[in-house]
């Protein structure tokens, strides 16, 4: 294919395109995709073995979407959603894999990328105004345009605890997880880490498994997922409304239709409010959050809520101090990711399901044996960590990125993610992210992000190419500007009050904050479409 050919050419010399992506995951499949439709020599590189991004990588048992696939997929191409059939409401990780792979047979996309290879550096060289991307399979490519599609999640954490290297069973890592099927039944397993991932994995290890010890630092707050099949009449409603259903989307605030209100929690009796409630725990899903407008703004609102939820674990959990244990306290609900869940806390009701509470008795050190814990070693065939990863700015200082004057990106993040809607970055011309850190990112529904980024991007390129630019580049105002409306939504909201990835608390030495856009995807949206709107004028062009 043509990549083959590149590769080839660029393994002995420089091979000069028009774009340089980086990145096979939704983001990075779709702007290969739109830039080759553009006419542009492009090459996509990705560290996996094929497309898929996060879902290539996390193959772990339960990992499933916790938006529904109507929402969660592409919308740029009517051919491809009439042609896709989702089985149910909320994918699993095989089914979304599969769509991934579907979407890449029937746009051709794997001739534009290169796989199993890193990007080593990517460093802008001011004479010639170009960047120059180096690969660990020693390419070396120049291109007009760098394009980031590394993802808010690709870079995993291991736990920081004494003696991980030193354990002689099985380590599983939940966000590089093996291809073939792993067998735990009649093996002591360990899990470290009850975040999404975790939670994920206990419902379905827990089912075939010999001893399984979950060890628990933080509890997270888990609501039944209620997911279900999709009949063939509701996939062929779906398939005749996508249009709306698209645009509805796009107007929401997490680019996925889902029910809101706006109606303050307090603002109802009390009874009502309990019936509200109810109902929203047996409708499932992220109910809760369409059922009260201010449950992220209203900390006594949350708490409310927070204490529904608290009794509702307390009527699954039949041993009342394990109940206690998963109880999370202390942090506002859905400030941590809110999960979702099929019979989560029933596991802990099963005598080969073992709740480590770390708080109470915290983990001294690994040993070749199992988890040495303050009260005894806990022996262990395998050991599973979902301890999660260095979130959103992880990826992109994993490697060189250097701008003008040699900046270097991690030197410029040293204090936290700063950048012009996410986008583009101050002393880095002509490079772009998809899905960056100061845009909605995790808080939104990310194909979404990623389709409205790639098509800004687009607009911009041709843009440029109507008015004969080479360069476009954020002023640091600009860039200054745009971080002021990220910080003055982090504060007013109650996802800035927890010890979580989202506010880079669970890496050591990161500088603390939410930088992520927290005002909704459609109000993000109107931000990108107002500085198209007013000519680009927040951009430098030469
Ligand atoms: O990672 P996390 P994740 N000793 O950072 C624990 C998306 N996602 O992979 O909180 C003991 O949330 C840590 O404990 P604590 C979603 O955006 C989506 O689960 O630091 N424990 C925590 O429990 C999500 O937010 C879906 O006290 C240690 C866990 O490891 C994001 O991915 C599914 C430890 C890490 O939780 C990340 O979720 C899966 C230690 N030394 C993921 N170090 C869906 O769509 C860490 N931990 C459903």
């Amino acid at each position: 294919g043509d990549t083959e050919e590149l590769q080839r050419r660029a393994a002995g010399s420089i091979v000069t395109l028009d774009a340089v992506v980086v990145g096979a995951g939704f983001g990075g499949m779709y702007m290969t995709y739109r830039l080759r439709e553009r006419g542009m020599r492009v090459i996509g590189i990705e560290a996996g073995g094929d497309v898929g991004g996060v879902w290539y990588w996390n193959r772990y048992p339960g990992a499933r979407c916790d938006l529904m696939c109507v929402d969660y997929s592409y919308s740029f191409s009517d051919e491809i959603q009439q042609e896709w059939t989702w089985s149910e409401q909320f994918a699993a990780q095989p089914e979304i894999l599969a769509y991934a792979n579907f979407v890449a047979d029937k746009l051709d996309l794997r001739k534009d990328f290169t796989f199993a290879t890193r990007v080593t550096s990517a460093v802008w060289d001011d004479v010639r105004r170009l960047w120059t991307v180096k690969t660990d399979q020693g390419d070396t490519y120049e291109a007009t345009y760098c394009i980031m599609a590394t993802g808010p999640l690709s870079i995993p954490k291991d736990p920081e605890i004494a003696g991980l290297d030193r354990f002689e069973g099985d380590i599983f890592r939940a966000q590089k997880w093996p291809h073939e099927q792993v067998d735990f039944s009649g093996r002591r397993v360990g899990l470290i880490g009850t975040g999404s991932t975790g939670i994920q994995i206990v419902t379905e290890v827990g089912k075939a498994v010999g001893e399984f010890y979950v060890f628990q630092r933080t509890p997270s707050f888990t609501m039944p997922m209620r997911n279900d099949k999709l009949d063939p009449e509701h996939v062929s409603e779906i398939k005749d409304h996508y249009t709306g259903l698209r645009a509805a989307a796009r107007a929401s605030l997490l680019g996925g239709v889902r029910p809101s209100s706006t109606r303050p929690f307090f603002s109802l009796p009390r009874a009502q409010r309990l019936q509200l409630m109810e109902d929203a725990w047996k409708a499932g899903g992220h109910a809760f959050l369409g059922t009260f407008s201010d449950l992220m703004s209203n900390p006594d609102a949350n708490d409310q809520v927070a204490e529904f939820v608290r009794g509702k674990i307390g009527e699954v959990v039949e041993d009342p101090k394990i109940a206690e244990a998963l109880k999370p306290r202390g942090y506002p609900i859905f400030a941590r990711r809110p999960c979702l869940d099929t019979d989560y806390y029933e596991q802990f009701n099963k005598p080969n399901v073992h709740l480590i509470d770390l708080f109470t008795n915290p983990i001294v050190e690994i040993t070749k044996a199992g988890v040495k814990l303050q009260s005894g070693e806990v022996p262990l065939d395998a050991l599973i960590l979902a301890t999660g990863y260095d979130g959103l700015t992880g990826a992109l200082m994993a490697f060189e990125v250097r701008g003008r004057d040699g900046l270097d990106l991690r030197e410029k993040w040293q204090d936290g993610a700063i950048s012009y809607l996410g986008l583009m970055l101050a002393g880095f011309p002509n490079l772009f992210m998809v899905c960056g850190a100061n845009g909605p990112a995790a808080l939104a529904n990310i194909i979404s992000i990623n389709e409205q980024n790639v098509d800004w991007i687009c607009s911009l390129m041709d843009h440029m190419e109507a008015t004969g630019m080479a360069i476009a580049e954020p002023t640091r105002e600009s860039e200054e500007r745009w971080m002021e409306i990220v910080r003055m939504l982090a504060e007013k909201t109650l996802l800035s009050k927890a010890n979580t990835w989202y506010v880079g608390a669970n890496v050591e030495g990161k500088t603390r904050g939410l930088t992520m856009f927290a005002g909704g995807f459609s109000k993000y949206d109107e931000y990108c479409q107002a500085a198209v709107d007013s000519g680009y004028a927040e951009l430098v062009f030469e």
